[in-house]
């Protein structure tokens, strides 16, 4: 079939909207009818040629939503017309990592995922001989697009794609990130690094979570009121305050008698290391956790010192804030649906595929909190 798409042709160039050949599902796939899709870091990241495992032509995108159109062989979670999510994380609940129980990073089709091709070695795009590759398995900056049946999250039908879009990454993200990966607990404080549409969604779950006090850093004093709006209580511009944030942010979270300082859980949403550091060391001495949620240019290093680790801070990673896509998307998606977590005012833009490289120039000027593109 032919299908419209936002083509990478190469890095550093606008994506190109066009009419590409897109093969149909085989065994174990699913086509899908993307209708709606966000536009996400990495998608400017791969496109912009910074990313050494970037390949071109492709078709980026990883955060959206559809509906089933054709099955191949062998599906059976999935039939037509089921509204769905697709994973850049698969979750095929069978490999060594599924059964740990210990992560989310199903090692099920990633090396054929990160080549760009489905498990089979090839790829459904072409624009007539030519070849052009998927992109985190997704490929979201199609109208159709095939996926692997793992890594598809099946949703409540009733839920508007223009908003559950963002919960295909940014979303699950944030808010998996307090809740899997951290495991915060009611009562508890945090600073959360960085409040762009990461970071507001750390702070959503740091809500629903229960924490007592949420702190938010940001250069940018526009994202105060963005904070507040969903639960921050405390704002601090590292811009505005005298000498170091790390001091500053411990004496901001002295409690109890011991007058220690510092935060139960520190979230890095921003990808500096510089950064990152600052966010261990702001956690509270002998059971501090800072979770690095941003993804740092390739070949960067983080750094501390050990005495910050021996003194009992812990250094935590999340990647899709360690969501089991086809067990907790659905619930995500549950949880907007019946008004526990908020998506629509985080949705700046709604843009259509023929204005997607706009989206791309809201990301640069730090306009937008996000951009979704409707189909
Ligand atoms: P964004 O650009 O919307 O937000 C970043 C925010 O950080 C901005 O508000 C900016 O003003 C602020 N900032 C920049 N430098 C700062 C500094 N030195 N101190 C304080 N604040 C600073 O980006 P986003 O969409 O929120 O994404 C954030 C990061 O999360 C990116 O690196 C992205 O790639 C990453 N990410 C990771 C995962 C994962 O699974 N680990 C998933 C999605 C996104
Ligand atoms: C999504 N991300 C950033 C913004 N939006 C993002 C980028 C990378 C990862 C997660 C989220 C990530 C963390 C760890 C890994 N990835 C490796 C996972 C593994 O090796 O199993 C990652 C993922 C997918 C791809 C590359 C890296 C890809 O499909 N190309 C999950
Ligand atoms: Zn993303």
């Amino acid at each position: 079939m032919k299908t419209r798409a936002a083509v990478a042709v190469a890095a550093g160039k606008p994506l190109e909207i066009m009419e590409v050949d897109l093969d149909g599902p085989r065994e174990g796939e699913v086509l899908v009818e993307v209708k709606a899709t966000g536009i996400c870091h990495t998608d400017e990241f791969t496109l912009s040629g910074a990313d050494p495992e970037g390949l071109f032509p492709a078709i980026l995108g990883h955060e959206g939503a559809g509906v089933v159109v054709d099955v191949g062989k062998g599906v059976t979670s999935l039939k037509k017309g089921d509204h769905v999510i697709p994973l850049y994380t698969p979750e095929c609940r069978q490999c060594p990592s599924c059964l740990s129980r210990k992560t989310n990073l199903c090692t099920a089709i990633r090396a054929t995922q990160g080549q760009g091709l489905m498990p089979d070695g090839s790829s459904r795009f072409s624009i007539g001989k030519d070849k052009i590759f998927h992109y985190m398995g997704c490929s979201t900056f199609s109208n159709f697009t095939v996926l692997p049946e793992i890594a598809l999250a099946k949703v409540n039908p009733a839920a508007p794609f223009d908003k559950i879009c963002y919960i295909g990454c940014g979303v699950t993200t944030g808010i998996g990130a307090v809740i899997n990966t951290a495991q915060v607990e009611e009562g508890a404080t945090a600073v959360v690094f960085g409040l762009g549409g990461i970071g507001l969604n750390v702070i959503q779950g740091l809500r629903l979570a229960g924490a007592d006090m949420i702190i938010g850093v940001d250069l940018n004093n526009d994202k105060k009121a963005w904070g507040e709006r969903f639960g921050m209580t405390h704002f601090v511009n590292p811009k505005e305050i005298d000498g170091d944030i790390v001091p500053y942010l411990v004496n901001l979270t002295k409690r109890g008698a011991d007058q220690i300082g510092g935060a139960d859980y520190t979230f890095d949403c921003t990808g500096n290391t510089k950064v990152m550091r600052q966010a261990l060391e702001a956690s509270h001495r002998g059971w501090g956790q800072s979770i690095v949620i941003g993804v740092a240019g390739a070949g960067q290093e983080i750094s501390t010192r050990p005495f910050q680790l021996v003194t009992g801070r812990v250094w935590k990673g999340t990647a899709f804030g360690g969501a089991r896509g086809r067990t907790d998307v659905p619930k995500i998606v549950d949880w907007y649906m019946d008004g526990k977590i908020e998506i629509d005012p985080m949705i700046t833009h709604t843009l259509t595929l023929d204005d997607i490289n706009k989206g791309f120039d809201l990301m640069h000027a730090g306009e937008s909190i996000r951009s979704v593109v409707v189909y």
